[in-house]
């Protein structure tokens, strides 16, 4: 039971949505408030001198290896494997680690153990992998820190997949643990969960534009698509169409989307042999006693091994379910199907006259010949003309479908841990894949190579807010949910990016064009970051202080044919606070919140978000010629005058009319006459009571050279937020 009545909480005003949607404390009112401690600190029992690079680099990798395929076939009675093999079972483990990682925020996926945590360990998608995560729990324990739950999750579904004799790619670690839910990340607005009717998320009319940003399932509660068909609509044709549009949103296309789901259902079955109403609370709402078991049933066997209802869909897809095959596409395309129901009431197909020796064995007795299945998702590949294509052709080419099934797991699995660098171990691929964004390695400058490069930019003639703006534009693209983006690489200079609007494309690549001619022998990438060094050390220097901003050298030029120009098109900031850019589009939040998005993104605090706009909004670093928030009579000096004249009491604001709230003017509350102009991202800073005590903080006397220096260093860090190869 919610207490939140039948109002979308929200939702507000004027048709925005607010930045978290439903959390889990809208879902769990009773969790318990461990926040309550968080002021404290994250928690984190492993301390800040923890470095989980350095503890695998000491894991005895093959032995953990040779424990996880034992752990394979030692069924336990208290969850018994399906045909005394675990492998299935772990293997959807593992893509459901992977598979809510969603392009356009680059939150969710596998790399820092989320599924342990709530939401995700109570989706109804996620149902019964408390179980798969329990039998892992003795190799976590004797591994200890050499392995975090993240990169076991993933480990553990490589080596189910070899030893049922599937292929694997390879496998990087380095996935460190988190110990708290993500609280950044939004992951729907609607009240129900997929399994309580809550309505599709895609219409039929409009498909994928119909599929709220960011999110990439199409039900509350799901990872991509509803089994059953959208919404619970058995339409194979529909659900290819749901299929494209979420795994689209993970960054798979179409031949990736078939060979992964073909090759994840030539293993395992689905579970649906009893009555759905029987099982208890998921794991966040479940029992003290059951110690985060969910689903706990109430079924006479305890509901488990035979009995156990998951998906409730019942039957495995082929007739070999514990080995690699060629059985998947044959089954799918040999055979006509009907549509039945399973013994828990779930819509699936049926093979019509299905003969003896395609029959599966039933999971209990290898004696019992039982049909097999097919969902309504997996009825697309073979009802859709273009999935069917695709799927034709894996079957009649089997070494094709291996080597992209192979690939497409990899990259599902290691898509959000960033440039290859971050990946650790001795089964990591030596092949550069063009989604890892492969940068070619740099070389460390000499100082004096940089000092020279230095004079040259200062008497270039290219101005403070030029090249401060462009090296925000190169570096700011950062976010370390997928660790894409940042200045390495230079990517700024290439498409889509040296287009972008928020970019300002013609003074961008005249920027970008001088920088080029005086760099010497340093990288583009590093001189258009020492440009913004160049620009802020005569900021400071103008505003009358001492402060040295320093520069650290080494990033690499990444050539057009190494970059994958639409993946990046995701990555275009609709708006940009810390340039008061605001797109043509309507946003779906608040303008102050998709900056708050942005500073988590970049990875920053409250003051660091808060010291860079002030900062930035005084050295013209603004989009455009937009006045707005350039609260200074001495521009592109680095003073605190913004955060001064946003607290002077001088100043009667208002919106400007026919602006829907997005422009403010100001006047003299005395003379009358117009004196500021702010957006929502500026005056959020004198409105919202815990960012006007940062501002404050930065407005004092006696703090104008601290508001420096501090923005010197998140200026710095966002700067070097990629530099994952300086170790
Ligand atoms: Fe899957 C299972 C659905 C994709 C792998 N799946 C499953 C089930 C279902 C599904 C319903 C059942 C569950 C239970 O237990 O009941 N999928 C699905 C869908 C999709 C998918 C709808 C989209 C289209 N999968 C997938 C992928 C993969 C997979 C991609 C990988 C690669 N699955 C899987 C496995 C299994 C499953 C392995 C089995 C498990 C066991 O056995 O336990």
């Amino acid at each position: 039971q919610t207490p939140i009545g039948s109002g979308c909480p929200v939702h507000q005003p004027g048709g925005v949505r607010s930045l978290l949607g439903r959390t889990n404390k809208d879902w769990w009112p009773d969790m318990l408030a461990t926040e309550v401690l968080t002021p404290n600190g994250p928690s984190n029992p492993m301390g800040d001198d923890f470095d989980y690079s350095k503890a695998f680099a000491l894991l005895d990798y093959a032995a953990l290896k040779a424990d996880l395929t034992a752990l394979m076939t030692d069924s336990q009675p208290w969850w018994p494997a399906d045909y005394g093999h675990y492998g299935p079972f772990f293997i959807r483990m593992a893509w459901h680690a992977a598979g809510t990682y969603r392009t356009a925020d680059g939150r969710g996926g596998a790399n820092s153990g989320q599924q342990r945590f709530a939401p995700l360990d109570s989706w109804p998608d996620n149902g019964n992998l408390d179980k798969a995560r329990r039998l892992l729990w003795p190799i976590k324990q004797k591994y200890g820190n050499k392995i975090s739950w993240a990169d076991l999750f993933i480990l553990t579904g490589n080596v189910a997949i070899e030893s049922m004799g599937g292929p694997v790619f390879g496998f990087g670690g380095g996935r460190a643990d988190v110990f708290e839910p993500e609280r950044d990340i939004y992951w729907g607005s609607e009240d129900k969960w997929v399994n309580e009717g809550v309505q599709t998320r895609i219409d039929p009319d409009k498909g994928m534009e119909a599929l709220e940003g960011p999110l990439a399932a199409i039900q509350m509660g799901l990872i991509y698509v509803n089994p059953e068909g959208p919404g619970g609509n058995p339409d194979p044709l529909q659900s290819a169409r749901d299929m494209r549009a979420t795994f689209e949103r993970m960054a798979m296309n179409s031949e990736e989307t078939v060979a992964l789901t073909a090759g994840g259902h030539t293993f395992g079955k689905a579970h649906g042999n009893g009555d759905a109403s029987l099982l208890g609370a998921a794991p966040s709402g479940g029992d003290l006693t059951a110690l985060g078991f969910g689903w706990v049933s109430s079924h006479e066997s305890g509901g488990i091994g035979e009995h156990t209802v998951t998906s409730g869909i019942e039957g495995s897809w082929v007739n070999t379910p514990t080995e690699w095959s060629e059985n998947y596409f044959r089954l799918l395309l040999d055979y006509d199907y009907e549509l039945v129901h399973s013994p828990a009431g779930a819509q699936q197909w049926q093979p019509i006259n299905q003969k003896p020796e395609d029959m599966a064995p039933a999971a209990w007795d290898s004696n019992i010949k039982v049909p097999t299945m097919m969902t309504t998702a997996d009825m697309a590949l073979k009802m859709d003309p273009e999935f069917r294509a695709i799927s034709e052709k894996f079957r009649s080419d089997h070494e094709a479908f291996k080597d992209a099934f192979a690939r497409a797991w990899f990259k599902l699995c290691h898509r959000d841990m960033g440039p290859k660098v971050r990946y650790l171990g001795p089964e990591v691929p030596a092949e550069d894949l063009i989604w890892q964004d492969p940068i070619p390695a740099g070389t460390m400058p000499s100082d004096a190579e940089v000092a020279a490069v230095k004079a040259a930019i200062a008497g270039s003639g290219l101005t403070v807010s030029q090249l401060v703006k462009t090296a925000w534009a190169s570096a700011s693209t950062y976010r370390k949910s997928d660790h894409r983006g940042g200045a390495n690489g230079a990517r700024v200079r290439l498409a889509p990016q040296k287009d972008w609007e928020v970019n300002e494309p013609a003074m961008l690549a005249k920027v970008i064009e001088t920088l080029d001619g005086l760099r010497g022998s340093l990288s583009i990438a590093d001189a258009i970051v020492l440009g913004g060094v160049v620009g802020l050390e005569k900021a400071i220097k103008d505003a009358g202080f001492n402060v040295a901003v320093p520069f650290t050298g080494g990033r690499g030029d990444a050539t057009a044919e190494q970059t994958d120009a639409d993946s990046f098109e995701v990555m275009e900031p609709e708006a940009d606070a810390f340039r008061n850019y605001l797109g043509k589009k309507k946003l779906a939040i608040k303008t102050e919140e998709m900056m708050l998005d942005r500073a988590s993104l970049l990875g920053l605090s409250v003051p660091e978000m808060t010291v860079l706009v002030g900062g930035l909004r005084v050295l013209g670093a603004n989009h455009g010629e937009r006045g707005h928030g350039h609260f200074t009579k001495r521009s592109g000096q680095l003073t605190n005058d913004f955060f001064v004249n946003l607290l002077d009491m001088t100043n009667v604001w208002k919106a400007v009319d026919g602006s829907d709230d997005q422009e403010y003017v100001a006047t003299d509350r005395k003379g009358g006459g117009e004196t500021w102009r702010a957006t929502r991202a500026d005056l959020v800073f004198g409105s919202n009571s815990e960012l006007r005590a940062v501002a404050e903080v930065y407005a004092e006397t006696g703090h104008e050279e601290k508001f420096v220096k501090d923005f010197v260093k998140a200026w710095t860090k966002v700067m070097n937020a990629d530099r994952f190869d300086l170790a």
